[in-house]
């Protein structure tokens, strides 16, 4: 009788493992980014943690939440992939483990852990009680664990991730055989699938009542502008204040909660707009009962006309790049000094923006950008949708997509450089024209997706154009659906491949077709040639650094000519790895202007003589 008792008990203990109260996120509690200050308390738990593979799948049965036995060490944030020998390729599930004292002072406030991103599902447990889970990669979850964490005194944070990939997820793979152009890991998009805790893990606690959310809107109107602050509180608040500080001014309102809610309508004679020469940045301070949150914003309008987009109502051109979080060893792990060379080299090379292709960056990104004056396309990570495996599993990517879409404008809304929100790159529809410089047509279900995806975006903020990423040869119509229009194309590369000139003519005439269709403006988010560095040429060939030079000047030149063209960026800012497949030598993509640890190629120099010469 009594070892049927051992036997049963794990069995017990581990189906309520399973059926725990995982809870699901609240894309609300993301919108604030922890913040030690008057009010509130934060500890980043960035370090070494401990480690271990999971691929039997039997931690859970096992109950590795309560603690790692026979672990490795690991640092966090960080891509676990290329921190050891033997994992680069493994995508299954994986244990984390970290110990952190919550101080005395934190007691009586709520207490939350928040995870920057786990690609890309997760699970969480703390002292051994199961807290919340959360699926999608590159965006950040929090959860109240004020009920399971001990204060003054050290509690087990335990996190399993895993990043399998599937045809319902967003990004997709795992899609069947591509032929010939299959890959290993089998991605259907064409960067290196890293995976793990690759940005910061906070715990943080915050006043039993107070600010829930904040949300900034900033209007620039001749002259003057008006910032109106619409602040969501938790617990029982009743009134709010609002301090704007910044060169000369000092603005302060005081409100009342109708409902959860209370807007604060600022006006700021003379303001010091935010814009890529001068990023100057307000500090907005709301207080709400004995909680106060500080938050840096910068007035600035976006808006798009027929042919443009207008940075506080006067054209800006976009010159910049598609990017990747990306290095060696750390992966995509939030690495702080190659963050910092990028925005350095950005400036030096003459870029003013860049988009977060494919997927949302870490925050301190978005941070940086807001200090350095950059803008930036904001992308969910919606990067190889198809179309043609059946509605069922289309339906599903699109309620992730919508999910993505929530989570990230709750993330980034109150960020003066984000200024383009994109829903996807390159959706791949059921029929494609590639090489024909024609588009493919889109049927009703299909752009149907898009306009809901528009519609969420839209809905979840209406001050910022809204956009898609085709594909050379996909449906325009999905394009003309969206506010402005971004599209990558690769003539004289993947058509018409080594032909500069019949290439750049093919691209010529699309934009003319296009924006005559449409009558919106045209940004060029990809255009690129891998490179070898330093391999050269005396004459015009494929992969050398003088034929990168070459194609990006023919299509900038391009450019030049169409006033409709409202940005170009280069497909790469720099190298990056892939997964491995016969078009990707040595499982890199080589289109960088810089190389994968940030050495300037011919085709640097160029743009940095051709950028920093015009607006
Ligand atoms: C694209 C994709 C990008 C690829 C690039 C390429 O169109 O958007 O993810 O890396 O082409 O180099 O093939």
């Amino acid at each position: 009788m009594k070892k049927f008792y051992l036997f049963i008990l794990p069995v017990i203990v581990s189906f309520a493992a399973n059926a725990q109260a995982f809870m699901t996120a609240n894309a609300q509690d993301i919108a604030l980014y922890p913040q030690q200050n008057e009010s509130r308390n934060a500890m980043n738990l960035s370090g070494i943690w401990k480690f271990k593979k999971d691929t039997a799948g039997v931690g859970e049965k096992e109950q590795w939440f309560n603690g790692l036995t026979h672990a490795v060490s690991i640092a966090v944030p960080g891509s676990y992939n290329e921190q050891m020998e033997d994992s680069r390729d493994y995508l299954g599930l994986v244990w984390y483990e970290q110990r952190a004292f919550v101080p005395k002072s934190w007691a009586g406030q709520k207490i939350f852990i928040r995870v920057g991103s786990a690609s890309y599902a997760a699970k969480i447990w703390v002292n051994g009680k199961p807290v919340g889970m959360h699926e999608g990669g590159h965006l950040p979850f929090a959860f109240d664990i004020s009920n399971d964490v001990s204060v003054n005194a050290e509690n087990l944070i335990v996190i399993q991730t895993e990043n399998e990939l599937k045809p319902t997820r967003v990004p997709t793979g795992n899609l069947g055989s591509g032929g010939m152009f299959s890959n290993n890991p089998k991605t259907n998009y064409d960067f290196f699938p890293y995976a793990g805790l690759e940005r910061a893990v906070w715990l943080y606690s915050i006043p039993q009542n107070g600010i829930g959310d904040i949300t900034t809107k900033t209007i620039v109107n001749d002259g003057s502008a008006t910032v109106s602050v619409l602040i969501k509180k938790y617990g029982s608040v009743k009134k709010a204040a609002v301090k704007l500080n910044g060169d000369n001014t000092t603005e302060q309102s005081l409100l009342d909660f109708s409902g959860d809610e209370a807007t604060a309508v600022i006006k700021v004679p003379n303001p010091r707009l935010w814009s890529t020469d001068d990023p100057y940045l307000y500090q907005l301070t709301v207080i709400a009962g004995t909680d106060v949150y500080h938050l840096n914003i910068g007035i600035r309008s976006v808006s798009v006309t027929n042919k443009q987009l207008l940075l506080n109502g006067k054209p800006v051109f976009l010159k910049g790049f598609g990017k990747h979080e990306d290095f060696p060893i750390f992966g995509k792990g939030l690495a702080g000094p190659v963050m910092v060379k990028d925005y350095s080299l950005l400036k030096w090379v003459g870029a003013n923006s860049y988009r977060t292709s494919h997927y949302p960056y870490d925050e301190e990104y978005m941070m940086m950008a807001d200090r350095e004056g950059i803008l930036i396309i904001d992308e969910i990570p919606a990067v190889g949708l198809i179309f043609a495996d059946g509605e069922a599993n289309v339906d599903i990517r699109k309620e992730t997509c919508k999910k993505q879409i929530r989570e990230l404008v709750a993330r980034d809304k109150n960020h003066p450089s984000v200024i383009i929100w994109s829903l996807a790159n390159e959706p791949f529809p059921k029929n494609m024209n590639f090489g024909s410089g024609k588009d493919a047509p889109a049927d009703a279900y299909s752009l149907n997706f898009f306009k809901e995806l528009y519609r969420t975006a839209k809905e979840a903020d209406d001050t910022r154009p809204v956009t898609i990423v085709g594909l050379q040869g996909g449906p325009s119509e999905w394009l003309g659906a969206m506010d402005l229009m971004c599209i990558n194309r690769y003539y004289g590369w993947y058509t018409q491949p080594g032909d500069i000139k019949n290439g750049v003519k093919l691209f010529s005439q699309e934009l003319d077709d296009l924006h005559l269709k449409y009558n919106k403006p045209i940004i060029v988010t990809e255009f690129g040639a891998d490179t070898y560095a330093g391999m050269h040429t005396d004459q015009q060939e494929m992969f050398t650094e003088e034929f990168q030079k070459d194609f990006i000047k023919a299509y900038l030149e391009c450019a030049d000519t169409k006033d409709f063209v409202a940005g170009m960026h280069v497909w790469a800012f720099a190298d990056f790895k892939t997964s491995q497949g016969i078009i990707r030598f040595g499982g890199m993509n080589y289109k960088g202007v810089f190389t994968r640890d940030r050495k300037p190629k011919l085709a640097a120099y160029y743009l940095r003589s051709k950028w920093n010469l015009t607006h």
